[in-house]
């Protein structure tokens, strides 16, 4: 799927592998929807098929996926239309997340983009979001470039529904961004619905419970004006604007897919050349069913409890609980349970995507900006134990958790303490390796390791270092050894 390393004269049957693949698995539907009927085709051709993709498509994974393991920690960003409105319609507040408004209401289409002419984020300043995310210690952002509202945050030809030509601001803050990110040497990827488009005619709307309303068609659509081929609207709407992003801003690091529902292997099909047009890009697993995996999972608002074994993955989630703006939205998670759940993310392999949902202004809201401070604080001292590492060798630290890097002679451990020993005493149960040296990473002191019946004890001063996470540092010679 990716050109380096696939030549083309392999791309009509990587394609055709790419479509068996996909009648197998089935189409992907929303969240709390039944799973869709597969379409018939011979389960042995269907099984080949599969082999054959995982042929072509897994020889350059590991290559295009280590900047992103290296990485560890990005930012989200949903950012569209739905920030004028900010989760209010006519006085009443959405229950929904912000982004969903549209939906939410059954906003008509034309009286939903209007709002588009008092969508000017004069205040949008790219380099200031980019050194946000770069001192909070992410190494990436994912922008969203179309959400399911249907309205393009670039100057996109294929469409005039877009920030360039539908609002009074003129700019494109794809653009500004991809700059921005260039300079500081922060990896730039984009959000695209791919079938949910509630503006084009043919888009895709959400199949699940919402409607009791009788207007609505079986499509789901609540306006005439959504009505008309998804064939269509993928081939005049959907293709073009991924190509456009994927040819316009530079490297593109990531395509983050989003909610199948609808997509057949035909739809899919037209999209999967469009990948060879960022050969080094990473792609996660929503373009389709579940045996299209693309190079990552994505667990949406929570991190699983034993990460998600033999396979990359990245948590996103939201700072409060909307990831599009909402102007009330106030329950916002702590700077303590965000940089927890970045270590305990670590711990299990996987990567932190962390949202943030700028306003109509074009400025990221305050609880957030404070919180991503919080957060670089704790990187300066603490990164080194998140970017690089590999998930803890340890089933259960009764203290908090741990991260690795495993060397050509031996390992380092990085013992994150969320909860500090009152005795002194920290026990790393288990752990039979002798310990070479320990230091804390705060200030780089030596501490006494002695071997133990249970494991390992590290001698600690009387305070931690750090009241939301210490960590301890134990290097290790010869294969690690944990019972
Ligand atoms: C999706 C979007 O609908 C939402 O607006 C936001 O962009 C979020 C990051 O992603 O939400 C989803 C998508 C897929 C599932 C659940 C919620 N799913 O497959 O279970």
């Amino acid at each position: 799927m990716h050109s380096t390393g696939i030549p083309i004269r392999h791309w009509p049957r990587i394609l055709l592998a790419g479509a068996l693949l996909a009648i197998v698995a089935g189409a992907r539907l929303w969240a709390a929807d039944p799973p869709a009927k597969p379409e018939a085709a011979s389960a042995g051709a269907a099984d080949e098929a599969a082999i054959a993709w995982q042929q072509e498509y897994a020889p350059t994974h590991d290559r295009r996926m280590q900047w992103w393991r290296e990485a560890r920690f990005g930012m989200f960003i949903h950012w569209g239309v739905y920030s004028v409105p900010a989760g209010v319609w006519k006085g009443e507040k959405s229950k929904r997340i912000g982004e969903w408004l549209m939906l939410d209401f059954k906003i008509p289409v034309a009286e939903y983009a209007a709002l588009a002419s008092q969508f000017n984020p004069v205040k949008f300043n790219a380099d200031e979001w980019v050194k946000l995310a770069k001192d909070a210690g992410m190494k990436y952002i994912v922008i969203t470039s179309k959400h399911h509202d249907g309205f393009a945050m670039f100057h996109s030809g294929a469409s005039p529904y877009n920030i360039y030509d539908a609002t009074p601001f003129n700019r494109d803050p794809l653009k500004e961004l991809a700059e921005a990110c260039k300079k500081e040497g922060i990896k730039l990827g984009f959000y695209y619905s791919e079938a949910q488009d509630w503006h084009h005619p043919g888009g895709a709307a959400y199949k699940g419970k919402i409607n009791t309303d009788k207007n609505i068609d079986k499509e789901n659509h609540w306006d005439t004006a959504q009505q008309g081929s998804m064939d269509e609207y993928i081939d005049k709407i959907a293709v073009p604007q991924v190509k456009e992003i994927l040819s316009n801003y530079g490297p593109v690091a990531i395509l983050w897919w989003d909610t199948p529902g609808d997509m057949t292997p035909q739809r899919v099909m037209k999209f999967l050349p469009l990948l060879k047009l960022q050969p080094d890009m990473v792609v996660n697993n929503r373009l389709y069913g579940k045996k299209y995996t693309g190079d990552f999972e994505t667990p949406e608002q929570k991190i699983p409890a034993t990460g998600i074994p033999g396979k990359d993955w990245e948590t996103c989630m939201t700072m409060n609980t909307t990831w599009g703006y909402k102007s009330f939205d106030d329950k916002w998670k702590s700077a303590e349970t965000l940089i927890r759940n970045l270590v305990d993310i670590a711990s299990k392999g996987g990567n932190y995507l962390l949202n943030v949902g700028p306003t109509s202004e074009g400025l990221i809201p305050e609880p957030s900006v404070e919180r991503l401070h919080e957060i670089g604080r704790w990187m300066k001292v603490n990164g080194e134990a998140i970017y690089g590492t590999t998930a803890s060798p340890f089933k259960n630290l009764p203290w908090g958790r741990c991260t690795k890097k495993l060397t050509t002679d031996g390992a380092t451990l990085y013992l994150h303490v969320f909860q500090w020993p009152e005795d002194g005493k920290l026990l790393v149960p288990g752990l039979k390796n002798t310990v070479e040296s320990a230091t804390l990473l705060s200030d780089g002191s030596t501490l006494e390791a002695a071997d133990d019946e249970g494991g390992v004890v590290v001698s600690v001063p009387a305070d931690a270092p750090d009241k939301i996470s210490s960590t301890v540092v134990l290097k290790v010679k010869g294969t690690l050894k944990v019972e």
